[in-house]
């Protein structure tokens, strides 16, 4: 078993990592910038190393100081957590290199599923449900336009450098093809220093349904059901659930056995997430793969029991799985909030700051994630995430209900946050009625 972890990472994430970590009596190493000083994880770590200032590059970003700072406490292994450097080859390698566990995937995997017309290639021949579109990148405009009618419009391109959201264009006719491959050429030159891309049919109004899979490092797999992540504003997650209201037994059982079969012919290993789009048929189609533990992991952890970071950690130690998926059993309904300090007047502007008052909810099936405390002062140099209200129900009314309950009993002074808007949301008769998509808020909010 792994003896002393370092922590990469910072907020929310760090504070549920170093909980798993002390339960498992592991010994723990966060790192912080100077604005973290006062942090939450910097406190609540057994040891705290300040490895360089505020701006992100200089610090969490900053692998030399990272490797120094684990080397210095004689940590064994680094968990990345999300975001930062969790899903950075180079970071990864190196860990390997020098004989500290990366608490992950291979970099090798990193590197693959990176690289988004790969990933779907590797995909596809492993009997992966992929859209249509080019067989890999594109090489001219000309042989867009070719695909394009022969697929026919809508069509979107897609930087294989890109992911999440960043380098992608849609196109309804050839005009809009012309200009769209151009932009999004030059748009991923100037983000990634790559402009590959490739282009695809576009699915209208697609669901984003993802499982989340486990395999340890001796060739066992699991799935551990899917998430809904479907509410997202400017390809950001608000709002995840479990189980997808969308997706039955039948749907449920062949995407989890098509992902967990894919997995073990990759030769993945540790946790990750496939992402795919589910059309209106409910058919359904791999988009990307995330080698990382994903933010909304927790409501995946509410129905199955299972503590996913705990099972990173004891992948990583070498263990074999302790169950199979025959054990794997999906009870109630789990939603997740993300509660930003932002605010949704002011074109949901980030909103740091002290916090002045506070007051976390509580009761039955009610868990908040964050890193917050009374008198804590918000940096402005991260992500505007500040808590993650969980909510384990019987069925999806009673998680509706206990997070409507949560979001009124979270009282925070001195900063502006999303509250209100999460519980409009809980409120609108399309989502109480699970009649929603990835158009959702534009629909619903016109945002
Ligand atoms: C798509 C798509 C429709 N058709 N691909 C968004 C970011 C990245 N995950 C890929 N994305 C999409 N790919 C095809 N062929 C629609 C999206 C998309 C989206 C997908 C899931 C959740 C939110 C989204 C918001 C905008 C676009």
């Amino acid at each position: 078993m792994l003896k002393k972890i370092l922590i990469a990472n910072r907020g929310e994430i760090a504070v549920r990592i170093i909980r798993a970590c002390r339960e498992m009596g592991i010994r723990t190493v966060a790192i912080y910038s100077e604005a973290d000083k006062t942090a939450l994880h910097t406190k609540l770590a057994d040891e705290a190393v300040c490895i360089g200032p505020a701006k992100s590059t200089n610090s969490y970003l900053n692998i030399k100081a990272i490797i120094e700072a684990a080397y210095l406490t004689g940590c064994d292994s680094i968990h990345p957590g999300f975001g930062f450097l969790s899903e950075n080859v180079k970071f990864a390698k190196i860990c390997e290199e020098i004989g500290i566990k990366f608490i992950g995937p291979n970099y090798k995997m990193i590197e693959l599923m990176g690289n988004k017309s790969k990933a779907k290639e590797t995909m596809k021949n492993v009997g992966v449900p992929v859209v249509p579109g080019s067989d890999g990148l594109i090489s001219s405009l000309k042989e867009a336009k070719e695909i394009a009618k022969s697929i026919k419009y809508p069509v979107i391109l897609k930087a294989s450098a890109g992911g999440g959201g960043k380098g992608i264009r849609i196109a309804y006719s050839e005009e809009e093809l012309i200009k769209a491959y151009e932009v999004v050429k030059q748009e991923s030159l100037t983000s990634f220093n790559d402009d590959s891309v490739y282009i695809e049919k576009y699915i209208e109004n697609p669901r984003h349904i993802e499982i989340q899979i486990m395999a340890d490092e001796h060739g066992n797999c699991v799935h551990l059901g899917e998430r809904d992540c479907s509410i997202q504003r400017k390809n950001q997650k608000i709002l995840e659930e479990t189980p997808s209201s969308i997706i039955n037994d039948k749907i449920r059982k062949k995407m989890g056995e098509i992902a967990v079969n894919a997995i073990k012919k990759v030769g993945y290993y540790n946790v990750g997430t496939i992402e795919f789009l589910v059309d209106k048929n409910r058919d359904f189609y791999f988009m990307e793969m995330n080698t990382r533990v994903q933010v909304e992991h927790p409501v995946t952890e509410m129905v199955t029991g299972i503590d996913i970071i705990k099972e990173q950690i004891k992948i990583a130690s070498g263990e074999t799985l302790e169950f199979s998926q025959k054990d794997i059993k999906i009870t109630g309904h789990s939603l997740e909030c993300r509660v930003n300090a932002e605010n949704p007047d002011k074109n949901f502007m980030p909103c740091p700051g002290k916090i002045t008052g506070l007051h976390l909810p509580g009761g039955n099936g009610i868990r908040i994630d964050s890193a917050i405390y009374a008198g804590y002062e918000i940096p402005i140099y991260y992500d505007s995430m500040i808590a993650k209200i969980i909510v384990h129900g019987n069925n999806r009314q009673e998680s509706i209900e206990k997070m409507k309950s949560a979001l009124g009993e979270f009282i925070i002074e001195g900063v502006d946050t999303n509250i209100d808007f999460l519980y409009k949301i809980l409120e609108n008769e399309n989502f109480k009625t699970n009649n929603y998509t990835t158009s959702f808020l534009k629909d619903e909010f016109g945002i």
